[in-house]
């Protein structure tokens, strides 16, 4: 399981009056376009934890392989008292391989949305780790929040694996990032998982699987908003397509309507043409380079980097400059 989970539990009234309005603004919108943030309903997040293990999919064992090789290293000296922040902890298993390279580590401070999961996930942690402080903080981790008071005036690492900065815009990265150190304080560190621009071919495999995993994860938005939202929408009438855009350094995923049809989205009909798309998500590929830049003009500056021997993907150890 990876951070996307963390909203699988479910909108409470606001937050669906908040995806109906997100859903029309952005189907009126031309190109039309879907927030990645509504793929994460629970079928959505089986489909993604199903995307992680998938031969074609290289981030997430790649990544893994990172943390138990430099683990150590990238956790560096700790002083005493030190506490780990997660940013959307949507499963345990990277942080866990932190918490074994870091014994040291006093607290650990999950930040999620959903408070459930966070809930069930933090009791499993703090029954596998007698000696560690777990303290959940249920939140946005894309907007500002507290830390829970036991961890002021520790010294904080932050950890936000899996290239999840890597779905947002670079303006929301930077803004991501700045937010970072305000939260974590001056001489605090972050730990930052981060997909490398490579080879197309590998690129385009990871987001177009044989299996169709990840044609299913994108097609299923469409059946979260005919379920949830009362709409119309005839799966067999709309594709997954992703692709790499060398311009942008990202890949772009669509649902491509394969005719001239209207779709009815809560009493609205809206109209598309044959050929045309909805833009679902981007996934941005960094280099080295244009990622520590990014880092630096947030604040961060880069003490080391971690990749795998394919330079596939890195994870970067940054301390607040
Ligand atoms: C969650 N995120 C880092 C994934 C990615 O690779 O951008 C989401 C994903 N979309 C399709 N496959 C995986």
């Amino acid at each position: 399981m990876d951070v996307i989970l963390r909203s699988a539990l479910g909108l409470d009234r606001d937050e669906h009056e908040t995806f109906l309005a997100d859903v029309i603004a952005g189907l009126s919108d031309n190109p039309k376009r879907l927030g990645a943030k509504y793929f994460s309903d629970v079928a959505g997040s089986r489909l993604f934890e199903e995307i992680t293990g998938l031969p074609e999919y290289y981030p997430t064992r790649t990544e893994m392989g990172i943390l138990r090789r430099d683990g150590a290293r990238l956790m560096g000296e700790l002083a005493p008292g030190t506490a780990l922040v997660e940013f959307g902890s949507g499963s345990t298993a990277k942080v866990r391989v932190l918490l074994d390279a870091a014994p040291t580590l006093a607290a650990y401070v999950p930040v999620d949305i959903s408070a459930e999961f966070l809930g069930a996930e933090a009791t499993r942690l703090q029954d596998d780790y007698p000696h560690l402080k777990v303290l959940p903080v249920a939140a946005d981790f894309t907007s500002l929040f507290e830390l829970p008071p036991q961890v002021r005036g520790r010294p904080l690492v932050g950890f936000f694996p899996g290239s999840t900065i890597g779905n947002f815009e670079p303006h929301e990265a930077d803004a991501f990032l700045r937010r970072a150190a305000r939260i974590l304080g001056p001489s605090s560190r972050l730990i930052v998982g981060v997909d490398l621009v490579k080879d197309e071919r590998v690129l385009h495999a990871a987001y177009n699987d044989a299996a169709g995993v990840t044609a299913r994860f994108n097609l299923n938005v469409l059946t979260r908003i005919n379920r949830e939202l009362g709409a119309d929408f005839d799966l067999d009438a709309f594709a997954h397509r992703a692709f790499y855009n060398p311009a942008r350094s990202r890949i772009e995923m669509h649902l491509q309507s394969l005719a001239r049809q209207k779709v009815r989205v809560a009493r609205r009909a809206i109209p598309f043409r044959a050929g045309e798309t909805i833009h679902t998500e981007n996934s941005y590929k960094y280099t080295l380079a244009r990622f520590a830049a990014l880092a630096a003009a947030a604040g961060w500056e880069t003490r080391a980097v971690f990749t795998d021997p394919a330079e596939y993907f890195s994870v970067h150890a940054l301390t607040q400059s």
